[in-house]
């Protein structure tokens, strides 16, 4: 059975208005696992050719490693910070920030924030998103995952959530009509001249020398996403497990991503990449044993309360 989650998008344009953030995602997601991989990696760069500084991920034991370069347009949290090509890893896990989740044991009675996961119980994650208010793209590319099946990789349908958060929109859904202009720049060196329109309906700003997009970027520099509400599978072994979260723009997708895709690992000009180590805790289930022998008591008791009626 492969992971469906809810996918929340919004319209560029702002026609529809979906008050998508800043509001918990209702409904249960069961989780399950298939061997198949959506994501391939046609413009994937890994990020062991890269030398410099880069912002990496700290997980050990996981596939492979994911880096970025700038949290210059967009980050997890409030802060970033970067390594060497040399350490490959993110050297200072302590100031990672920008997830969150709350675990339920009792069917989502009450909610405990940061707490061990339990086989079986429940848990939503929570990511806060911070990003500048100019830029020339359209919107900042959020996804995570959880190794759920602890075998050293994220795939694709260990997606625990996939949003995209529009440049021209606050955190509400209202859409700005004041600000930085984002600028159309696929149609750099298709120069215009005053009152020309070009094949994308942008029109020529002379001033600026540039295409105008005519949109303006929010102000709102801060955003709140939710995951569904997921059960945690019995797992294999129980031991800490990795959740991995990353935000880009879309201009990095562009040149670093296949087909648009975000996957978990590989190289990304832009943004940030935080791992989380998840500790899973079990709950006591009777053996068999030894619930055979108290559904036979209870039948014993059953039968000799009939025989008391019966008298
Ligand atoms: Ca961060
Ligand atoms: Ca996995
Ligand atoms: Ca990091």
């Amino acid at each position: 059975m492969a992971l469906h989650l809810p996918v929340i998008g919004m319209f560029y344009t702002g026609i529809n208005k979906m008050k998508c953030f800043k509001v918990a995602l209702a409904g249960l997601t069961l989780l399950g696992f298939s061997q198949f991989s959506y994501a391939t990696s046609t413009n994937v760069v890994d990020c062991s050719t890269k030398s410099g500084s880069y912002d990496y991920g700290n997980a050990s034991s996981q596939e492979s490693s994911a880096c970025h370069s700038t949290d210059r347009w967009q980050k997890l949290g409030s802060q970033w910070t970067s390594e060497s090509s040399n350490d490959a890893s993110e050297q200072n896990s302590g100031t990672n920030d920008g997830v969150s989740w709350v675990t339920s044991s009792d069917g989502g009675a009450t909610w405990i924030q940061n707490g061990e996961l339990t086989t079986g119980g429940l848990v939503r994650f929570q990511f806060d998103v911070t990003r500048s208010t100019d830029g020339n793209h359209k919107y900042d590319q959020l996804k995570s995952w959880v190794d759920w099946n602890q075998d050293g990789s994220w795939s694709e349908n260990e997606t625990i959530i996939a949003e995209k958060w529009w440049k021209n929109v606050d955190s509400e859904g209202n859409v700005a009509t004041s600000g930085n202009t984002n600028w159309d720049l696929t149609r750099w060196n298709d120069l215009g001249t005053l009152g020309s329109v070009n094949r994308d309906g942008n029109t020529w700003n002379a001033d600026d020398n540039r295409w105008n997009k005519k949109i303006k970027n929010s102000a709102d520099t801060s955003a709140t996403f939710f995951s569904a509400e997921l059960r945690v599978p019995v797992l294999n072994a129980l031991k800490d497990i990795w959740l991995r979260a990353r935000i880009v723009c879309e201009n990095s997708l562009e040149n670093h991503a296949d087909n648009m895709n975000l996957i978990a690992t590989g190289f990304q000009d832009q943004g940030e990449v935080e791992d989380y180590s998840l500790t899973i805790a079990t709950v006591d289930i009777p053996e068999p044993s030894t619930l055979l022998i108290f559904l036979l008591g209870l039948l014993i008791f059953i039968t000799q309360r009939n025989n008391k009626i019966a008298k």
